[in-house]
């Protein structure tokens, strides 16, 4: 019997690094509220990541939510199914109405061609997701946005260290929102981060992950609680100096995959897009039972069999979730519905072996009929 292998597996410094780096917050009994190691964090990933203005947060989807509070907003938020819990949940738990567009076939995200007719007296803001490491057409959604007077709201969860055109993919839109999760590209063990530009706007947003303090004698909003801890900030620093060469890695099991995969009739790869460094976050496959002669829950049946833990990841899509209790109609969405029955994202992380690779895709070729 093999060893199991997980949709992905965290990356983590040596133990010793983390050990090291952790010693003066030991010394310092200093342990969260923006510590020394916070600070630290804050100013390597601003830089790291290319944006002008950066907070951090307990998560990715604080990160969101936030956001959302700071900026005041009311009334509709045009977003997409095609996505993870949060990014809904964070649109609702505001008391805004997310109102969901469909998605680009090839990209998973948004389609823009889709965003206007959606738009009503009533829409305040966009809230696109960068899928899988795909980005969104950012281009036409600022576009869109100056003609209507809309907020961009990016869910960027997926596209740490990306660029387009050369800058950073966080300083696209009024603000965009990464995942630090111990599942991501970069992780903090938990943690996340806001990228902005309008820095009163970052206040507000600085008070809010500290309950709404504004000074020891002042608390001017209803905030929350969502300060990144000493330890995580740590994991974060140390894991920041081995991002480029995880990445470098994960792109190699991409690899690996695409060219075991590519040519198959009915598995369709997901490409780099043009203009895009990518950090090759997830591999995303989509099958076509006509033409492959078996669907998507029967590789992940047969993978599973193998010990091998594919994810449906965005199985189902969030407007079906009972949580809204039939509220949305998932026919609305129709390509995000196809594509949310067909896809299955397969095992990807720097240390994966290419031998399992290899592994992994004989068994799904052997699920052709
Ligand atoms: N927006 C988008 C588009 C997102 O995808 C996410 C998070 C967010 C917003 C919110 O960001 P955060 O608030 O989470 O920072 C996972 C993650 O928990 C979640 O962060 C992520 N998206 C989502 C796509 O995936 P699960 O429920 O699938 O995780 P889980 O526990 O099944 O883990 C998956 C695999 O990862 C495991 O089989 C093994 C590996 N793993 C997991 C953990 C927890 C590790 O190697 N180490 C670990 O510590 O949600």
């Amino acid at each position: 019997m093999t060893d199991k292998i997980l949709v992905t597996r965290s990356s983590m410094p040596e133990y010793d690094e983390y050990i090291r780096e952790i010693k003066d917050v030991w010394d310092s009994r200093w342990l969260t509220n923006m510590g020394p190691k916070h600070q630290q964090l804050q100013t390597e990933l601003k830089k790291y990541l290319g944006v002008e203005s950066i907070d951090l947060f307990t998560n990715g989807h604080m990160a969101l939510e936030l956001t959302l509070q700071a900026l005041r907003l009311s009334g509709e938020v045009i977003t997409t199914p095609f996505t993870f819990a949060s990014t809904t949940h964070s649109i609702i738990r505001n008391g805004l109405e997310p109102v969901f567009c469909d998605i680009d076939p090839v990209t998973y995200t948004i389609d823009t061609n889709k965003i206007e007719s959606l738009i009503t007296d009533r829409t305040c803001a966009i809230m696109p997701v960068h899928v899988y490491g795909n980005i969104c057409n950012v281009d036409d959604i600022d576009r869109i946005a100056k003609a209507h007077g809309l907020k961009v709201i990016y869910d960027a969860a997926h596209t740490f260290g990306e660029t387009y055109c050369g800058k950073g993919i966080g300083s696209f839109g009024d603000v965009s929102c990464f995942s630090f999760h111990a599942t991501k590209v970069f992780n903090s063990i938990e943690g996340g981060a806001a990228c902005f530009k309008d820095e009163e706007f970052g206040k507000v947003l600085y008070s809010l992950k500290n309950f709404g303090i504004t000074s020891p004698e002042d608390v001017d909003y209803i905030g929350s609680n969502a300060k990144m801890n000493e330890f995580c900030a740590a994991m974060g620093i140390c894991n920041l100096r081995h991002v480029d060469e995880e990445i470098a890695k994960r792109r190699a099991v991409v690899e690996r995959y695409n060219s075991n995969l590519s040519g198959i009739d009915g598995v369709k790869l997901n490409d780099v897009q043009p203009d895009v460094k990518s950090n090759y976050a997830y591999y995303p496959v989509v099958f076509d039972k006509k033409v492959f002669g078996a669907d998507r829950d029967e590789v992940f049946v047969a993978l599973s069999e193998n010990n091998i833990t594919a994810r449906k990841y965005f199985y189902p899509l969030t407007n079906s979730f009972a949580a809204f209790g039939g509220k949305y109609d998932v026919n609305q969405t129709p390509v995000a519905l196809d594509i949310s029955s067909r896809v299955l994202t397969l095992p990807l992380y720097a240390d994966l072996p290419l031998d399992d690779v290899d592994r992994i895709c004989n068994i799904i070729v052997s699920c052709k009929k």
